[in-house]
């Protein structure tokens, strides 16, 4: 009786384990404030990621269409569009910029993000891409890539926008 408990738990952990890694639920969304700019930090779950002409060619109901640079992928795997197929841990890190006089996007800059694990010290830049949601549109541009960010511990993320920076704290 007791092996079949354990083969039970042992059986839902694997099921729970399996289930959870692709699609983990990340969302974490905070607001920070420099001279001039409202910086916006959302920590989601990996997305659909579409080029323009899939969108076209596919008219997609939920996703990211990507205008410039390249996705970081998990290593060995495929520029896949899937969300569903990440590991745990990887996260879909962006940054949505306003001018805070105006309150619209900011379209042409070239932000730096960092992200450091606050336990190993270990500091990730995240290589720009632009984006936005293909259900939102426009008003929805921001900056960001895929990360490998590992539950179970806190970040810091540093975002520059020009000579200004925004820094924010998460755990995961
Ligand atoms: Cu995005």
């Amino acid at each position: 009786m007791l092996l079949l408990v354990l083969f039970g738990a042992a059986g839902a952990y694997l099921i729970f384990g399996q289930t959870k890694a692709p699609s983990e639920i990340t969302y974490v969304s905070l607001i920070g404030h420099t001279a001039n700019y409202t910086v916006v930090l959302n920590v989601v779950s990996p997305q659909n990621m579409y080029t323009p002409q899939q969108v076209k060619q596919e008219n997609p109901t939920d996703g990211e269409v990507m205008y410039s640079g390249s996705m970081v992928m998990p290593p060995g795997m495929a520029m896949s569009m899937s969300n569903m197929s990440y590991p745990a841990g990887w996260r879909h890190v962006e940054v949505h910029i306003y001018d805070s006089a105006t309150n619209t996007v900011i379209r042409s800059t070239s932000p730096t993000i960092v992200v450091t694990n606050d336990q190993s010290g270990q500091a990730t830049n995240v290589p720009i891409v632009t984006m936005q949601s293909v259900v939102v549109g426009a008003s929805d541009f921001h900056y960001g890539n895929n990360v490998d960010l590992p539950s179970g511990h806190s970040y810091t993320a540093t975002v520059q926008v020009g000579s200004e920076v925004a820094t924010f704290h998460f755990k995961l």
